[in-house]
């Protein structure tokens, strides 16, 4: 069992108990959850190393929930879930994923309608027999018709954040049949696409019948498209819920190139980088690139486009969209790499909504790395979250003092940042006031609610508050989460007038439910010349892991180094704030 599939069966036990009514386990089993997506290890291997005490190693898990994670490792279930799930067998992670659907209503969805799946709950809900239901109405009936038409525009398409984790696993796997000797992961993954409509691996193998095989037999796998021993299809159960597509192709070395680059993608940019090849008198495709009947280039992506005349563009930004044409002038940005940020600056804390304490989450971004981390709890007036009032927030800075101090006696280099996630009120006001605000070393501002002012209003709202001479960071400019909730109505232009004229600095949220800025709006601000922040917005340790998907983002935007500004050492990150 993967730690993903665990980390769901975790948060489903949460979910069944909060559906109980039990209190305290909901929060302890997703604490557990958390703590099993954020382990840089895979739990199987701490179990054979340690048995069930190991397992109380990690973040969250005590030893009840050792327990059944040691019954998940050894029989694929445990009997607390079980009894549990058959009181309401229903399909939790797919409803869930619908705006406005918790555990709670779940439940009642299941006992008084019958409702077990997303098919089930879009058939009631059109034909209004939410709205009857206790605590329920029109209001919320429409809310939910619309997050179901919402997700559905999506197309069935998954996060790149809950599929990227699969592919990962399934490419190790792989490595470990005999006779292989590399796996890559290519198609939308490669190219690192906001979302996902099915995986993409390539293999060279020595035997490629017994690598073709050990795919299709993977646990995961719900159904074999088809089985030949070069391409294998099948369908896997994802850890998202629901099923996902995959395909592997066993190519041979000497081509291996070629398949990489044919499937990587986009099929936009392979259109155009064929036809280039025409014009030169050559033949491209999946199996090499060729003059009349003789291969001139295939063993790697490299050398193919250097028979072209084209410097290799990165797979990020491979949608011809310009790169093709900057490929050929040998003139493709030098995007920021994966590795280049020194700095998380939006990080939740058990202060408020967070799973984990200021220190934890501190000592997860040293292992990360970083030289600095903000501390940006929530403020008072989201009040669900426990959000900070002034006084609150001038203790938490006293506690980061201690912190720190005790880090400098350590020598260690990490610096903590006071922060906070502060609140745009209705009038563009901050929810915290300015005295207070001009302690902190960042702050961070955000929109939680009214997100259905009209445009003017909304961009009028947000103006104002980057007036704000403390505010330094707009958190997640449109509010929107993918399949989820649309962003809300915002002028981006006007907004990044704003920030270019107020100095006020635009994030990049890399949670892979947000990914805020899109791609678009990067290069808008880029092209302004405003400065951009790439943070995690993480609630717990695990979520420190997210950097990567913001700098995809900031990648297929063509974002360099210096567009992002906590590429900076600390003191100069510092000087440019407001
Ligand atoms: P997805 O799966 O919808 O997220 O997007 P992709 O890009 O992974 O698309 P997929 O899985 O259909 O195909 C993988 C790659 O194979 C695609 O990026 C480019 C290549 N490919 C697929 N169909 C064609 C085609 O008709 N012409 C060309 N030139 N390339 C294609
Ligand atoms: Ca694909
Ligand atoms: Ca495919
Ligand atoms: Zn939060």
């Amino acid at each position: 069992m993967t730690n993903q599939e665990i980390a769901k069966i975790l948060r489903e036990t949460g979910e069944l108990y909060e559906m109980e009514g039990v209190l305290f386990k909901p929060r302890a089993y997703e604490k557990a959850a958390l703590g099993v997506e954020g382990l840089g290890r895979a739990v199987k291997d701490i179990y054979k190393s340690g048995g069930a005490k190991a397992l109380t190693g990690i973040t969250g898990v005590g030893k009840g929930i050792a327990y059944h994670i040691e019954l998940l490792l050894k029989k694929g279930r445990f009997p607390e879930y079980e009894r549990l799930k058959k009181k309401i067998p229903v399909n939790i992670s797919e409803l869930s994923s619908i705006e406005g659907v918790g555990p709670k209503m779940i439940k009642v969805l299941y006992q008084k309608l019958k409702i077990k799946n997303l098919a089930d709950l879009e058939r009631a809900t059109k034909a209004g027999k939410l709205r009857y239901l206790p605590r329920m109405g029109e209001k919320l009936e429409q809310k939910i018709l619309k997050g179901i038409e919402f997700k559905k525009e999506g197309g069935g398409r998954f996060a790149l954040g809950e599929i990227l984790p699969l592919a990962r696993e399934i490419k190790e796997r792989l490595l470990k049949v005999k006779g292989v000797e590399t796996v890559e992961i290519a198609g939308s993954l490669r190219r690192r696409q906001e979302t996902i409509g099915d995986l993409d691996l390539l293999a060279i193998s020595e035997n490629p019948d017994a690598v073709s095989d050990y795919f299709t037999k993977m646990h995961e796998v719900a159904h074999v498209y088809a089985h030949g021993d070069t391409k294998a299809m099948v369908r896997l159960n994802s850890p998202a819920g629901g099923g996902i597509d995959a395909d592997l192709r066993v190519v041979p070395r000497e081509s291996f190139g070629a398949a990489l680059q044919y499937f990587t993608g986009s099929k936009d940019h392979n259109i155009e980088v064929r036809k280039i090849a025409i014009k030169k008198g050559y033949k491209l495709n999946e199996y090499g690139l060729y003059r009349g009947k003789k291969i001139i280039a295939a063993r790697s992506e490299e050398e193919i486009y250097e028979k072209l005349g084209m410097a290799t563009p990165p797979p990020e930004i491979r949608l011809n969209d310009g790169e093709i044409e900057a490929a050929l002038k040998d003139k493709l940005p030098k995007l920021i790499g994966y590795g280049e940020l020194r700095g998380d600056l939006q990080v939740q804390t058990d202060w408020t909504d967070g799973a984990n304490s200021i220190e934890e989450m501190v000592r997860e971004a040293e292992k990360l790395g970083h030289e600095y981390i903000a501390i940006t709890d929530h403020t008072k007036s989201l009040a669900m979250t426990g959000g900070a009032d002034e006084k609150k927030l001038l203790k938490q800075m006293a506690e980061i003092d201690k912190i720190n101090h005790k880090l400098k006696i350590e020598n260690c280099k990490l610096k903590i940042l006071k922060g906070a996630e502060v609140n745009i009120l209705k009038d563009g006001s901050l929810d915290i006031k300015n005295e207070v605000l001009a302690k902190l070393d960042v702050v961070g501002a955000a929109v939680h609610s009214l997100f259905n002012l009209s445009k003017a209003e909304q961009t009028k709202r947000i103006v104002k508050a980057m007036a704000n001479p403390h505010l330094d960071i707009l958190f997640h400019p449109t509010g929107r989460i993918i399949n989820r909730r649309k962003p809300y109505e915002v002028d981006m232009e006007t907004i990044i007038k704003t920030a270019k004229r107020t100095g006020t600095i635009l994030e990049i949220d890399a949670h892979p439910w947000r990914l805020d800025l899109k791609d678009e709006h990067i290069k808008m601000a880029r092209e302004a010349g405003v400065k951009m922040v790439i943070d995690t917005d993480a609630h717990s340790v695990g979520e420190l892991h997210y950097l990567e998907y913001g700098i995809a983002q900031a990648r297929r935007a063509w974002a360099e180094k210096k567009d992002i500004i906590n590429t900076k050492p600390l003191k100069e990150f510092l000087s440019m704030l407001k």
